[in-house]
């Protein structure tokens, strides 16, 4: 493993990236047949592979992952009515319901692995109910039976945000397999990159196919326009990334394992930092490490944050504040109704995880931490 440059900042993350000259290899293509855009050849050879990767026929490519969980949304047919969440994720998971002009309805979560507490799910029920919408945050596997048995006694669609999730097998099942739809984010910053990048899996084929209808502003043909759709599709350049990327996907998801283990063997039993969990069942990606600050640590998230920022390591509060507490949000929901999700949104931290990520970085950031 090579060492990074110590003056060098030590960030949250870095994207995995092929060889140039492997991107290079498929943007050749590209360049001869002059064709960069709109469900080109790279477009569709991706696809393809992700097909086989992923174990479902029904995959759509989207610009990005929160184009494909707000196209997924209104593939679904919901147009109104409420949407039960979590707010303990990223704002685009939120921003995806209010933009379709749904009501999100904030469900808490479990301490144990941050994921819907599917407890209080069926609380939340009302005769506007329309969908759950949980979150694999950080990978973590949410309770999936428990929450189709919900949705089916309760005739409910489930959109999966499996943005973190992608390359992970639940009880040997392909993760994208799950709930109505599940979307991925093949965005720089995460475990497989596609530059920019998502994609939905959909159970259904007419789903699928208004999904990829919508991603084209709705256009059947040159003259029929049958549904009010955006401009979300993958481009050939980002195509391309995605097909060089997948190839070195398990070796890169390897490295991660081998990251978490050297600062699980750092940081286990240190008095007040809880690890996030290992579930079982589940075929980890390795997406984030997560550490939860608790009162014996001695010092508060914010100090460790600020103390880790002055030896030059950029962790980050993914993800703090609840989406119920953002700016745009104020007034509208109250985050103290989800008081787990609240109570974790301020003490947890994201350690740098990246494939490349040396052992030496990591010690160096576990000295601060048991400092
Ligand atoms: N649902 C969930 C649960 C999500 O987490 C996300 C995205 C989505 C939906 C939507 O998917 P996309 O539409 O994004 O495909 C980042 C990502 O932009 C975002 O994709 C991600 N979640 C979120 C958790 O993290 P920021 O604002 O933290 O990104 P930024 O620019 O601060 O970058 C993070 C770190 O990565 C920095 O330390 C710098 C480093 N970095 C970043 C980029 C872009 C690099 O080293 N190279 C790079 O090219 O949101």
């Amino acid at each position: 493993m090579k060492t990074e440059d110590k003056r060098q900042p030590v960030l949250v993350t870095r994207p995995s990236m092929p060889e140039l000259d492997e991107y290079v290899n498929e943007l050749k293509d590209i360049w001869d047949a002059r064709w960069l855009t709109n469900f080109g050849a790279k477009h569709e050879a991706f696809r393809k592979a992700l097909i086989s990767r992923l174990g479902s026929e029904r995959v759509e490519l989207l610009v990005n992952g929160h184009m494909a969980l707000e196209l997924g949304l209104k593939a679904l047919g919901l147009e109104s009515g409420e949407v039960i969440t979590t707010p303990f994720t990223f704002v685009s998971t939120t921003h995806a319901i209010v933009r379709n002009g749904l009501t999100p309805v904030f469900c808490d979560i479990s301490p144990d692995d941050y994921t819907m507490d599917v407890s209080k799910i069926e609380d939340l029920i009302t005769d506007r109910t329309v969908a759950i919408l949980p979150v694999h945050v950080y990978g973590n596997i949410c309770e999936i039976e428990a929450i189709q048995d919900i949705a089916d006694r309760h005739g409910l669609k489930v959109l999966y945000d499996a943005a973190h999730a992608f390359g992970e097998r639940y009880k040997g099942v392909g993760i994208a397999n799950f709930g109505d739809i599940s979307i991925f984010s093949f965005h720089a910053t995460k475990v497989f990159n596609s530059i920019e990048g998502g994609a939905a899996v959909c159970r259904d084929g007419a789903v699928s196919e208004k999904l990829r209808l919508l991603s084209d502003f709705g256009i059947s043909t040159e003259t029929d326009i049958d549904e009010t759709g955006a401009n979300a599709k993958m481009n050939e350049f980002c195509a391309a990334m995605g097909l060089c990327n997948l190839r070195h996907l398990d070796r890169e998801i390897e490295k991660r394992r081998q990251v978490t283990c050297a600062y699980r063997e750092r940081l286990e039993g240190v008095k007040g930092i809880k690890l996030n969990p290992l579930q079982d069942d589940v075929e980890s990606n390795h997406a984030y490490f997560p550490i939860v600050v608790e009162d014996e640590y001695g010092m508060s998230r914010d100090e460790l944050s600020d103390a880790l920022n002055e030896e030059g390591i950029f962790a980050r509060k993914y993800f703090y504040p609840l989406t119920s507490d953002c700016g745009c949000y104020k007034g509208r929901f109250d985050p103290a109704a989800t008081p787990v999700a609240l109570d974790i949104s301020k003490r947890v931290l994201t350690l740098p995880l990246y494939a490349s990520l040396d052992e030496e970085t990591v010690e160096r950031i576990c000295k601060v931490i048991l400092k």
